[in-house]
């Protein structure tokens, strides 16, 4: 998708692809629970634990022998803005999972540096659709953002995008992370609207 910047911070663009109820971000808003916290990129870990609790651990050199690739995507807040094109570079979790044999997964708790949590069906951060982000429009990462390194699940409501990612719990059954638990919907599809439990 193209956008010209007249259609930049308008409330209703005509022609302009957004989920219902968003608008246009002007800039790049910060939306964390909690105060950022400083990890670098050599303290910095992921750990993939299966149902049975075997553990995977990812470090950064780890991360980068995975392939990476550039992605180019939408994002919506269930604040209601919307960042169009953002440009971004990571690994998808597929490429984490690959050697990984859980069969009785089904969901996943991804959690954060600082306690935050968000859940995931385990089919929504596979088939290229859910990376492990360590760039953000050809830079590092930056620590408001969630760097060194945070998912970033495109499809859903930016809530599931952890930040400072360092954890991916599979699960057979579905469980609420943070946000989940004070009401927001379980699975947060933005073309849906679903932003509330109630949705
Ligand atoms: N660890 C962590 N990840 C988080 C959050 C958070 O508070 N802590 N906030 C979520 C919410 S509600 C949103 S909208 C996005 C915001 O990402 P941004 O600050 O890069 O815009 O991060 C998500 N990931
Ligand atoms: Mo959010």
């Amino acid at each position: 998708m193209t956008i010209t910047e007249g259609f930049v911070g308008k409330a209703s663009p005509q022609g302009v692809d957004l989920p219902p109820g968003q608008h246009l971000a002007r800039g790049f808003p910060v939306l964390s629970a909690g105060p950022t916290p400083l990890i670098s990129t050599s303290a910095w870990e992921c750990t993939v634990t299966t149902t049975t609790g075997h553990k995977h651990v990812f470090d950064w050199t780890r991360l980068h022998q995975l392939p990476a690739e550039d992605i180019t995507v939408d994002i919506h807040c269930v604040t209601r803005w919307s960042k169009l094109g953002t440009r971004w570079r990571g690994v998808p979790v597929e490429a984490l999972l690959a050697d990984i044999d859980d069969p009785t997964a089904a969901h996943v708790m991804a959690s954060s540096y600082g306690g935050y949590r968000t859940n995931i069906p385990l089919a929504d951060l596979l088939g290229g659709r859910a990376w492990l982000v360590f760039e953000y429009d050809g830079q590092a990462l930056s620590p408001e953002h969630g760097g060194p390194v945070r998912l970033l699940v495109p499809h859903l409501y930016l809530w599931k995008s952890a930040k400072w990612i360092t954890g991916l719990t599979l699960m057979a059954t579905d469980q609420p992370g943070f946000w989940e638990s004070l009401g927001y919907h379980r699975y947060g599809d933005p073309w849906l609207e679903q932003r509330h439990s109630r949705d």
